[in-house]
C-alpha cells in the first residue's frame, strides 16, 4: 500500500474510534454532527458507492444535515475483510462489501453465495427483498454487525489470461484468484483449479505478473478494475450470483436514537431500487465497452457440467437446519416463478 492511502486510513480510523469513544459519553441519540463513515473497495462511480451516496443525501434531506455519510472509495481503507473487523469493532461506521468475506463470519451468509442458486436477477431480488433476506441480515447482530440492505453485485464468470473456459478441464489446473471465502476455495477445487484467495486490489497486478492466471468476477469489475487488459478471456459460467451487503456496526447503531435508527434504515431501504437502475446500465455498459475493447467473451453450452461438480460444495456447506430451511425458502421462491 502507498504512503498516502495508509495514512489517509490510519486518521480515519482514530477519527472513527475517537468519535465513537465521544459519542459513548453522550446520552442515546445526542450522536453530534460527525457524519458516518463509510468504506467500499470500489470507486466513486461504482453503483454501491453511488447508492451509499444517494442514501447520505436522504439522511441529510430529512435531518437538516444531522445526519449524512463520507465514503471513503476505492479500497482506501483497506481490503473488505479488515475493514469488516474494524467495522465489527465500531472503528468504521459503515461497510458495503460482497458476502463473500462475512461467510466465514456468519454460516447464514453462505447460502446467497452458493453456486447456481438463483436461476435468475428476478429470483435473487426476490428472495433477498423477502423473508429469506431479513434472516440474512438480522444473523449479523451477534457479529457485532447490523445488516441495512443488499445490492445486486449480477452474475460472477470465470476470466483468464490464457483460453476460453468451456468445460471444467478447460481450467484445470489454473490459479484462479477468489475472494476470501472458504466457500470460493472449495468451489475452484472442485472445478480442477488451484484457488488463491486474495483482495480485489492486488489482483490486476497479479494477473499481468503471472502470480495467478484468472478470477471471476461480475462484469462491472472486470472492466473497472481493468482486469479484462491482462486476461481478455471471459467465459459466461454465471456460477454465482452472491449480492453485495451494507452493513453497519452494531455499536454506531445502538447510540443512534430509534427514530434514527428507523430513518437509516428507510435511506437504506430507498437506495435499493435507486441502485438496481444503476445496476442494470453499468453492467449492459460494462459489457459494450469491453467488446468494443476486443476481448473474447463466450457461452458456455453445457452449464450441467459445472453444476455437477458443485453437488459435493452444496453438501459441505450447508451443514444447519436454519441453513438447510434458507435454502429450501431460496428455491421455493423458484419454484414460483418458474425458474429453479
Ligand atoms: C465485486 C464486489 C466487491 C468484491 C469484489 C471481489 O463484484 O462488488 O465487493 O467482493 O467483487 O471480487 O473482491
Amino acid at each position: 500500500m502507498t504512503q498516502t492511502p495508509s495514512l489517509n486510513r490510519r486518521r480515519v480510523l482514530q477519527a472513527g474510534a475517537a468519535g465513537l469513544a465521544g459519542m459513548s459519553l453522550g446520552a442515546c441519540g445526542q450522536a453530534g454532527s460527525r457524519p458516518l463513515l463509510s468504506s467500499d473497495t470500489h470507486p466513486s462511480d461504482y453503483p454501491t458507492v453511488q447508492a451509499v451516496r444517494h442514501m447520505g443525501e436522504f439522511l441529510r434531506e430529512q435531518t437538516d444535515g444531522r445526519l449524512d455519510i463520507r465514503i471513503y472509495a476505492g479500497g482506501q481503507l483497506g481490503s473488505e475483510r479488515d475493514t469488516l473487523e474494524i467495522t465489527s469493532f465500531g472503528g468504521l461506521d459503515m461497510n458495503r462489501v460482497n458476502l463473500a468475506p462475512l461467510n466465514s463470519i456468519e454460516p447464514m451468509t453462505v447460502i446467497p453465495s452458493l453456486p447456481f442458486l438463483f436461476s435468475s436477477t428476478e429470483h435473487m431480488r426476490q428472495s433477498l427483498d423477502g423473508a429469506p433476506g431479513d434472516v440474512i441480515l438480522n444473523s449479523l447482530v451477534p457479529h457485532n454487525l447490523v445488516g441495512l440492505c443488499f445490492y445486486d453485485s449480477g452474475e460472477r464468470s470465470f476470466y483468464n489470461t490464457r483460453q476460453a473456459i468451456r468445460t471444467p478441464d478447460d481450467m484445470r489446473g489454473m490459479k484462479i484468484r477468489v475472494q476470501n471465502s472458504d466457500l470460493y476455495v472449495a468451489m475452484i477445487r472442485a472445478l480442477g483449479a488451484d484457488a488463491t484467495p486474495m483482495p480485489l486490489g492486488e489482483v490486476y497486478q497479479s494477473l499481468v505478473q503471472g502470480v495467478i492466471d484468472g478470477a471471476e468476477n461480475n462484469w462491472p469489475s472486470y472492466e473497472s478494475g481493468r482486469h479484462f487488459e491482462a486476461a481478455p478471456y471471459y467465459s459466461l459460467t454465471r456460477h454465482v450470483m452472491a449480492p453485495e451487503i451494507l452493513v453497519m456496526s452494531l455499536s454506531r447503531w445502538r447510540k443512534l436514537s430509534e427514530a434514527d435508527q428507523e430513518l437509516v434504515v428507510n435511506a437504506a431501504k430507498s437506495s435499493v431500487p435507486f441502485m438496481r437502475e444503476l445496476w442494470d446500465a453499468r453492467v449492459a455498459g460494462a459489457r459494450e465497452r469491453l467488446m468494443d475493447a476486443g476481448i473474447q467473451a463466450n457461452e458456455v453450452d453445457n452449464l450441467s457440467d459445472f453444476q455437477g461438480l458443485m453437488e459435493p460444495v452444496w453438501e459441505n456447506f450447508i451443514v444447519t437446519p436454519e441453513q438447510e430451511e434458507l435454502v429450501n425458502q431460496i428455491q421455493s421462491i423458484g419454484s414460483e416463478l418458474g425458474g429453479a
